[in-house]
């Protein structure tokens, strides 16, 4: 399968067939007949190359990438400094097992997490391989170091695909349907989605509490985990003081305040994690996707005093922390440093919301245009009943998807288009990407 490539990575949209071209056709019926329906793809146009918000499939086509990956490769694909980090390392070792014989990457990889994240405390971290999996030891450490066993997670929130993080997350379909039964003591109660449920800050952690209170008791609670915008729910930014509240009710109970930041962190809301907008300071935050520029590497990190009562030997795993996706992480977190990549993301966010902001003004079924730095977010909705729209969306998608942008949808209600764009995008990249969204929405959605 070899493809003329051109020498210099290409900065805008070349259409060389219909999408999906036939060579990708061919590659998807492989897939069908050799990979498992329930793994799911969203536009079958087969890879062949990727850089900086650009990616070029195996028929000649060119797209823009308004995803990379899901939130993954902020600092652009196949970075040029990650990939010299992952080349060095893998030809020194490709794994030993850290918690056979170390290496110091792991350590590095830690130090620096402990300095980025909110809060000047002292700190620890731990690494693992997947955001869920991130997201059950955080649950560990906190029901360790609490001696209890509750976990409140919020309406809209996603944790991931594992037993524990399915019974984390709150949308039924694709990701829980079928797969339970799912574990004990989580319990998921209303959160703040100021589009919907039109509550203050105060009124919704009033509500969240309350039910704490008489459906846990403050006493039972281990944490509280939050996304600090919901992902997958929709890129729902709580009412200002939300947050805060539910973290300040946590500790006066001796409960922990857990960010998932999986989604929002390194960067990508224009600080190196959104917790920092609000000035949280949350007793542990889980970290992924955007950590290691596409490697998988996943980490908890948090109080010291909390991480540090953990007995030996009960955090790890196999291939927890592997010198490869380590290196990458310092090259991606060294980059994103050097390249003052919350900067970008502000710069990202001027540009996404100036242009969604006026197809909103033009197209009353865009129900709220939300979201901060490049986790940038626009919610179809009927405009009265605010009834939400997703045959809209899925069709405003797949239309951007043919022009050659590549848009996700998410929400609960499937009904929001979210841009997440890398940060190293050339902005003549993001303008034309963005045209072609508000292209698409003039032709697709009633005025
Ligand atoms: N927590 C906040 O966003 C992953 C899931 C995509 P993993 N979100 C993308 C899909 O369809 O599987 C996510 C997240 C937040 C946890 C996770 C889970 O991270 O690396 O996918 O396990």
């Amino acid at each position: 399968m070899s493809i003329a490539l051109p020498p210099t990575p290409l900065v805008s949209r070349v259409l060389a067939t219909l999408i999906p071209g036939p060579k990708s056709s061919e590659l998807h019926a492989r897939k069908a007949a050799a990979v498992s329906p329930g793994v799911g793809v969203t536009l079958p146009i087969y890879v062949a190359r990727a850089s900086d918000g650009i990616i070029e499939d195996i028929d000649g086509n060119v797209f823009v990438d308004l995803g990379s990956g899901i939130g993954v490769t902020g600092v652009g694909n196949a970075n040029a400094q990650v990939v010299a980090a992952v080349a060095e390392q893998a030809q020194l070792f490709t794994h030993t097992a850290f918690a056979v014989t170390p290496y110091e990457s792991y350590i590095r990889v830690c130090e620096m997490l402990n300095e980025v994240t909110p809060g000047a405390h002292e700190k620890r971290s731990a690494l693992f391989n997947s955001g869920a999996e991130a997201v059950e030891n955080a649950v560990k450490i906190a029901r360790k170091f609490t001696g209890r066993q509750a976990i409140v997670v919020l309406e809209n929130g996603y944790h991931g695909r594992t037993n524990l993080t399915m019974g984390m997350t709150a949308k039924s379909m694709p990701f829980k349907d079928g797969f339970g039964p799912f574990a004990p003591e989580i319990y998921r109660l209303p959160g703040s989605y100021p589009f919907r449920d039109g509550r203050t800050a105060d009124e919704a952690a009033r509500i969240t509490i309350s039910r704490i209170e008489k459906e846990i008791g403050g006493s039972s609670l281990a944490a509280i985990v939050v996304e600090p915008i919901q992902g997958e729910g929709g890129f729902i930014v709580p009412a200002p003081g939300f947050l805060p509240a539910l973290a300040e009710y946590a500790r006066s109970t001796g409960a922990l305040f857990v960010a998932d930041e999986i989604q929002s962190g390194f960067c990508r809301t224009g600080d190196w994690f959104a917790s920092e907008h609000e000035g949280l300071v949350p007793d542990l935050i889980t970290t992924a996707k955007g950590i290691a520029g596409g490697m998988p590497l996943s980490a908890v990190t948090g109080r010291a005093d909390i991480m540090d009562s953990v007995h030996a030997g009960g955090l790890g795993g196999t291939y927890t922390g592997n010198p490869v996706a380590c290196a990458a992480a310092i090259a991606a977190m060294t980059w994103m440093n050097q390249s003052t990549a919350t900067e970008l993301a502000r710069q990202i966010e001027g540009v996404a919301l100036d242009k969604l902001t006026s197809a909103r003004d033009a197209h009353e079924v865009i129900g709220e245009v939300r979201g901060r730095g490049a986790m940038i977010a626009m919610e179809f909705a009927q405009p009265d009943s605010r009834e939400p729209l997703p045959d809209l969306t899925a069709r405003v998608a797949r239309e951007c998807h043919e022009r050659g942008v590549i848009v996700l949808t998410t929400g609960t209600y499937a009904n929001v288009i979210r841009l997440l764009p890398p940060f190293s995008i050339p902005l003549s990249t993001l303008h034309e990407g963005l045209d072609v969204i508000r292209e698409v929405i003039d032709e697709f959605a009633p005025q």
